[in-house]
């Protein structure tokens, strides 16, 4: 190459990036709603589904013919080979979602005969113990359905809301999802509450079962697992805690005086499960506590006008989306989408070209901020509210740390498009309730302070899910809170005043103190909502940048090392789900995924580091190569992820995330 050429060369580059970044922001801004946000499918795990199926059925609500019909198109169409279904969309066939799955199927009137059926039932029945090997969660639906008994699962006692909240056993304590699940799931084990059997189901009982059910020996059940399913075997601990129930729960069957106590218990616990339904305006806060709150709602008071909501709330999950109509993990990932779209605009400068985009966008960060505390909200267990954003919009209200201080950068970095902006105040409650989130380890949890101690983590009854039972610092939230409110004190400097910006000194401090500590030996770090090491060593890098760690700083050096070490010669970056779950680098077996490559290329921008340049423009010509020509990308694999093993579908994943790596790069 002469030096006459160079020049020729390094613009033809670059116009191909602006190309690139100008071509995806257009493919947004053709999809941005009406109300500014972004609203894609958020599917994956397989037990949702089943969920809407049979809380219609168990409340006598009709599924109109067209929605069955898409459900079952969207049911046959994450069947895997062997006829099962996995935990989630790429994984192995799990009993707890085979089983759920078939009988929904049944529910929404696939024939015993047809193919589907057929093939799902052969492969439950070849297992040993059939759906008897369904982990608990699996278990629990068949006995509302009355495919299963009671007395084969271990004991959920609504009592324990009874006991004094200082008991470290207390279910106040517990991970917010964890906790809202077994509310109604202990109200109608209390009621042994059972839909009224039909012919249908009767047929389903047989056809699910391996073996006559008279015959059943339920005790023995209560501990069965297909080994598909276990990830968390019970601790000695839970089956001791099992044993101990199971007497208190005989008791309670026994002796007539006790009875009293159990309409006490259910009592104070259908208050919480109607409290979570109105204060989330009957959203709930996830799909699972949706669908069994709106079971538990009509047994207490089936025909009211609150159980009536309760019910027709689970229509807000449902999305038709790229494999089907389904029930999303959560009602939708809106704010999550609106504010990465924004951040990866600012960060292509490219703020003017889509000034209308912008504008709407920004609208709909400042219509969705949480405005207040819930209602009677320590009675109720609920954390402070007021100043947060959540994953979705305002209407379930419940905030998430990370995505009020996404709200924030959003916020901020469109302030000066927005016809009214925000007022300073409301960012400052948002400030407010970051600083206040913090632990004294330093790092931030999820929804919550943590409560409960991690030992609790021992008690955890799914089976199928790692870490549930209480909350945990995560280095994605830590991070991007550092992030936020670094943001929040450049943009108002004084005007946050002394006290403020004091205490945004020390929990940056103190934030740095956990990032560091952290850090794997490798250089990397553990992510948790998105798979796995790439995601979080992008997270790990933004905090110790936003903590003020210079290039040259031995843990940003490791971080580098790190990702270069992973990068393929194709020049992305492909991780697969596994590493989730084996807690070590996996790699993807169909090679580089775009979404992995733009996270691994904003840590090595944001790391700064010379080294990486050659790795970072070999990144960014695979994210060039695999954009298609209407500035989409191709969907890959699954790169989202909770509870350890299960995956979770984010659609827009594959967009802000390349074009903010993109933008970046070229600045
Ligand atoms: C989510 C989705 C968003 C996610 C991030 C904001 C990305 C993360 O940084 C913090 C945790 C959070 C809010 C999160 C927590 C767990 C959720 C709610 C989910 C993965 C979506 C679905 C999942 C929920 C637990 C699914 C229901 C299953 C149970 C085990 C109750």
């Amino acid at each position: 190459m002469n030096d006459l050429e160079r020049p020729a060369v390094r613009k033809r580059k670059a116009t191909q990036k602006t190309d690139a970044i100008s071509k995806g922001f257009r493919y947004l801004e053709s999809i941005q709603e009406k109300d500014g946000g972004w609203h894609g499918d958020y599917g994956g795990p397989l037990f949702l589904v089943p969920g809407y199926v049979f809380a219609h059925y168990a409340t006598g609500t009709e599924i109109s013919p067209k929605v069955a019909k898409g459900l079952i198109r969207y049911i046959e169409s994450v069947q895997n080979e062997d006829g099962g279904f996995g935990l989630h969309i790429e994984a192995k066939s799990y009993m707890f979602t085979s089983a759920i799955n078939y009988v929904a199927l049944r529910l929404l009137g696939v024939a015993k005969t047809a193919p589907s059926a057929k093939r799902a039932r052969e492969w439950i029945r070849k297992q040993p113990g059939a759906v008897l090997g369904a982990a608990s969660w699996g278990k629990f639906w068949l006995c509302v359905l009355g495919l299963y008994e009671y007395e084969g699962i271990n004991p959920v006692l609504p009592e324990l809301w009874l006991a004094p909240t200082w008991l470290p056993v207390h279910p106040s304590l517990m991970w917010c999802h964890a906790r809202v699940v077994y509310l109604p799931m202990s109200y109608l084990y209390g009621r042994r509450w059972r839909v009224e059997e039909t012919p249908l189901l009767a047929e389903i009982r047989d056809e699910i079962h391996d073996r006559p059910y008279a015959t059943i020996d339920w005790q023995r059940a209560r501990g069965t697992v297909h080994p598909n399913d276990l990830y968390t075997p019970h601790s000695p601990v839970l089956r001791a805690a099992n044993k101990v129930l199971g007497l208190v729960e005989q008791g309670i069957q026994r002796i007539p005086r006790l009875q009293k106590l159990r309409d006490k218990a259910l009592a104070l616990v259908l208050d919480h499960i109607r409290h979570e339904e109105t204060s989330t305006r009957f959203v709930a806060l996830g799909p699972v506590n949706k669908c069994l709150d709106a079971i538990a709602c009509f047994a207490a008071a089936p025909g009211t006008e609150h159980t009536q909501r309760a019910i027709a709330g689970m229509n807000e999950y449902l999305f038709d989306g790229e494999d089907g109509l389904k029930m999303q993990g959560y009602h939708s990932s809106e704010l999550w989408d609106t504010a990465f779209t924004l951040q990866a605009l600012a960060a292509s400068g490219r703020g003017d070209e889509f000034l209308a985009m912008a504008k709407k966008a920004y609208a709909f960060i400042d219509r969705t901020q949480i405005k207040e505390d819930v209602d009677e909200r320590e009675k109720y267990f609920r954390d402070p509210t007021k100043g947060g954003w959540g994953f979705s919009n305002e209407v379930n209200g419940w905030p998430v740390f990370d995505c009020t201080s996404d709200g924030v950068k959003a916020a901020l970095a469109f302030e000066h498009v927005a016809a009214k902006p925000m007022a300073k105040e409301r960012l400052f409650d948002s400030i407010d309730f970051m600083l206040w989130g913090q632990e004294p380890s330093g790092a931030w949890c999820s929804y919550e302070k943590r409560r409960g101690h991690p030992l609790l983590e021992l008690l955890n009854p799914s089976e199928v899910f790692g870490r549930i039972m209480v909350e945990y610092p995560y280095v994605e939230l830590s991070a991007s809170t550092m992030a936020g409110l670094v943001k929040a004190r450049d943009h108002y400097g004084d005007a946050l005043g002394t006290e403020r910006l004091a205490k945004i000194a020390t929990a940056l401090s103190n934030g740095e103190r956990y990032v560091r500590a952290a850090q794997r030996i490798d250089g990397s770090w553990e992510g948790s909502w998105g798979v796995c090491f790439t995601y979080g060593t992008w997270f790990g890098v933004m905090g110790l940048r936003a903590c003020g760690a210079s290039p040259d700083d031995p843990a940003l050096q490791q971080a580098v090392e790190f990702l270069l070490r992973k990068q393929n010669k194709d020049g992305g970056w492909g991780e697969s789900y596994l590493s989730c779950e084996t807690r070590d680098y996996v790699q993807h077996p169909d090679g580089s995924q775009v979404v992995m490559t733009a996270w691994a290329l904003l840590a090595l921008i944001q790391a700064g580091r010379p080294e990486a340049q050659s790795a970072i423009e070999r990144g960014v010509a695979l994210l060039e190569e695999r954009q298609l020509a209407n500035g989409d990308w191709p969907k890959e694999g699954i790169a989202g992820v909770f509870n350890r093993t299960c995956m979770i579908h984010y659609r827009f994943y594959r967009n802000y995330f390349p074009l903010w790596a993109l933008a970046l790069a070229k600045s």
